[in-house]
């Protein structure tokens, strides 16, 4: 059964891959998996129909048959148990891989995306200049952290894994910000994962959803 997805209509981002339909996107595509896009405007994501899929009112989710999942890192999970070439078969391997997944964004993503957050939101608030540099501490810290734990290795744990994919999906929106410069075995990782045929096709999908839309004026 082909599973159906939702993304932003309009992404904020202008189709850079940002928003987290690009990971379950990217899963899907890495697992071989044809996928339909629901596209839905901000205000349809607050109404009560896809609420029904999404309690918070947000992108993405999944559909598949009887099953409705929200949350991205769930709906990656769900495609990697059901798809080879994602998660390792050896059960000690598998459940590293899946502690990446967790590490990823329970730990690096929730600094990285308070970060630029912040940059977005509180850039007008008078203890703006005074927060900033906490935040960036924050940042810096984990990278420093996931750096020396990458070392040279082209992946964290072995061979990729959904781990890989859902600390790559985390990591872009750092480089966004130019916070990897100084992190050099971090750029190559996300070089690495960018470069990924499955990444490449992800990445031109949610692309095309911009380039779909009328240009303004
Ligand atoms: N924990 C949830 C998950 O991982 O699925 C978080 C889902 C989430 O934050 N969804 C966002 C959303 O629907 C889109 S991805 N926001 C609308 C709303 O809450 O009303 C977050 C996002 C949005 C935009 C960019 N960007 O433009 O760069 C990047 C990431």
């Amino acid at each position: 059964m082909t599973p159906t997805i939702t993304a932003f209509e309009s992404s904020p981002d202008r189709g850079r891959g940002l928003a987290r339909d690009m990971r379950v996107r990217w899963a899907l595509e890495e697992a071989g998996q044809p996928y339909d896009v629901r596209l839905v405007s901000f205000a349809a994501m607050k109404e009560p129909a896809h609420r029904t899929l999404h309690p918070f009112g947000q992108i993405p989710t999944y559909e598949e048959g009887d099953l409705v999942l929200f949350e991205s890192g769930a709906i990656v999970f769900h495609i990697a148990e059901g798809h080879p070439g994602l998660l390792p078969d050896e059960p000690n391997a598998r459940a590293r891989a899946i502690a990446w997944m967790f590490a990823a964004l329970n730990t690096v993503e929730p600094p990285i995306f308070e970060y630029s957050l912040a940059t977005i939101l509180e850039r007008g608030e008078p203890w703006y200049a005074q927060r900033l540099p906490l935040l960036e501490g924050r940042v810096r810290g984990r990278l420093d952290e996931l750096s020396r734990r990458l070392g040279d290795a082209d992946w964290l744990d072995g061979a990729f894994s959904a781990g890989d994919l859902l600390m790559v999906s985390v990591l872009l929106r750092s480089k966004a910000s130019g916070k990897l410069d100084d992190y050099p075995t971090l750029c190559a990782y996300l070089v690495r994962g960018e470069a990924r045929p499955a990444y490449q096709r992800a990445f031109a999908a949610q692309l095309a959803v911009f380039n779909s839309q009328p240009s303004p004026g």
